[in-house]
């Protein structure tokens, strides 16, 4: 490993936390380039388990250098719980590095979140309501605030006075509810976040720079997954940053060939929590049995994923738009005890064939799968080390999913633990 980018290849929650934990154990610096604590993964050492949602997974590691990039959006409240939780338990956390450039999550943010989704009714789109939106709107709008403004008092009273201004506009002549922001309040809350924070801020893509430069192993580290992104994803069921590895340029404030292997983080089926289509979804007994196998809820809202069979368009799609090198194949054990699994292998739509993931989601809607069906496997898989000692039938359905994306599957996961881990390289 010199420097490696982790991205998830479908909907997130693909199982990317198992596999940045173990790099994240040799790394020297983690970065996180997008969204903020919209993201969440459990990292379990020695038994005990954390649940990190901002805070890069490099951070149980005493060496190791954690960054928050100038793309990621910076909540605070949620940064310096997550700072409690890890002290609580004996965890030094004074290598976390926050990007001066990183834009600051607002009680408005959060809010506007909420009232935006129950404006849109029917066409919600199912958000983390952590005000990851609104946030990003703030900063394309180029009337965000960022973490260097916070850092002097007299800049941050003046760029979130009128902040305070134009979000109680908002919410009273959009929404029709009263005034709800004060500007005393958040201002002083905020400066109370400024003094605890100021000795993480820094210039971070400096620090990412030189420690590429110097040859130190450098893990970008993924949240989401590509079929949130804003681009490439399901739009506008995706979330408001850039999770595919392009992503991380911009979000780690350095050039693309400082990242030099890209690993898309596969699931062995489709899960997606929140609304949009999905072609292989399972809305039967079948995809309540993925379901509570794959204990598919999720970690931020514990809401139920949906599930379903796995989508080799999709993956062919990230590995298109990622740029993959190599993929982590994850939770192939959920799949033990069917008759048959089926693979998508492409889409009917209408009359027509489609073998490239669709822009439209009206076209993607109109979609129907076209599987491929192979005999599925019942042995338990949970102890097996090598590949070799897998059932035939599960080899079979690895090698088909390799051949149909064309991207080597070095990794498969047969369950949560670190030792259940097969490398074929
Ligand atoms: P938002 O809150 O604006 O980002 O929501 C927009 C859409 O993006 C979806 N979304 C996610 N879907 C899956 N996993 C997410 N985050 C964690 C992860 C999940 C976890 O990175 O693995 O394990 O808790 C995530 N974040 C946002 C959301 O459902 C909306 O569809
Ligand atoms: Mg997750």
């Amino acid at each position: 490993m010199k420097t490696v980018a982790v991205v998830g290849s479908q909907w997130g929650d693909e199982g990317k936390g198992k596999v940045i934990d173990y790099l994240a154990t040799q790394a020297d610096v983690v970065i996180r380039g997008q969204g903020g604590n919209n993201a969440g993964h459990t990292l379990v050492v020695a038994g005990k388990k954390f649940a990190l949602r901002l805070i890069p997974s490099g951070v149980l590691n005493p060496n190791t250098i954690n960054v928050l990039g100038n793309g990621i959006v910076f909540d605070p409240r949620g940064f310096l719980e997550e700072i409690e939780m890890l002290n609580k338990d004996g965890i030094d956390t004074k290598n976390i590095k926050i990007s001066d450039r990183a834009h600051i999550v607002f009680p408005y943010h959060r809010e506007l979140d909420a009232l935006a989704e129950e404006a849109r009714g029917d066409n919600k789109i199912g958000t983390t309501k952590k005000g990851i939106g609104p946030c990003y709107m703030d900063k394309t709008e180029r009337s965000g605030i960022r973490i260097c403004d916070l850092m002097d008092k007299e800049i941050f009273a003046r760029k979130l006075k009128p902040q305070i201004e134009a979000k109680n506009k908002l919410v009273t002549n959009i929404y029709g509810k009263e005034e709800m922001f004060d500007f005393e309040t958040i201002y002083n809350e905020y400066l109370g976040y400024a003094d605890a924070i100021r000795h993480y801020v820094a210039d971070t893509s400096v620090i990412v720079y030189e420690a590429v430069k110097a040859g130190k192993k450098v893990l970008f580290e993924g949240a989401q997954g590509t079929l949130l992104d804003l681009d490439l994803g399901t739009y506008p069921f995706v979330t408001s940053s850039h999770p595919i590895s392009g992503g991380f340029a911009v979000g780690a404030g350095v050039g693309p060939n400082m990242i030099k292997d890209v690993v898309g983080i596969v699931k062995a089926y489709t899960t997606r929590v929140g609304e949009g289509p999905f072609v292989t979804e399972l809305d039967n007994e079948i995809g309540e049995r993925i379901r509570v196998q794959g204990h598919e809820f999720g970690t931020v809202t514990g809401r139920s994923r949906r599930c379903g069979w796995f989508d080799a368009v999709i993956v062919k799609y990230a590995a298109r738009v990622n740029g993959l090198t190599s993929i982590s194949f994850m939770l192939l054990d959920v799949l033990s005890g069917f008759d048959k699994v089926n693979i998508c292998t492409a889409y009917k739509m209408g009359d027509k064939v489609i073998t490239n993931f669709p822009a439209s989601l009206e076209d993607l809607a109109k979609c129907e799968p076209i599987y491929e069906e192979l005999d599925g496997w019942n042995e338990d898989i949970t102890g097996v080390e090598r590949f070799e000692d897998l059932p035939e039938n599960a080899k079979k359905y690895v090698a088909r999913i390799e051949e149909l994306v064309d991207v080597n599957i070095d990794m498969v996961s047969v369950g949560p633990n670190r030792t259940q881990t097969i490398i074929r390289k």
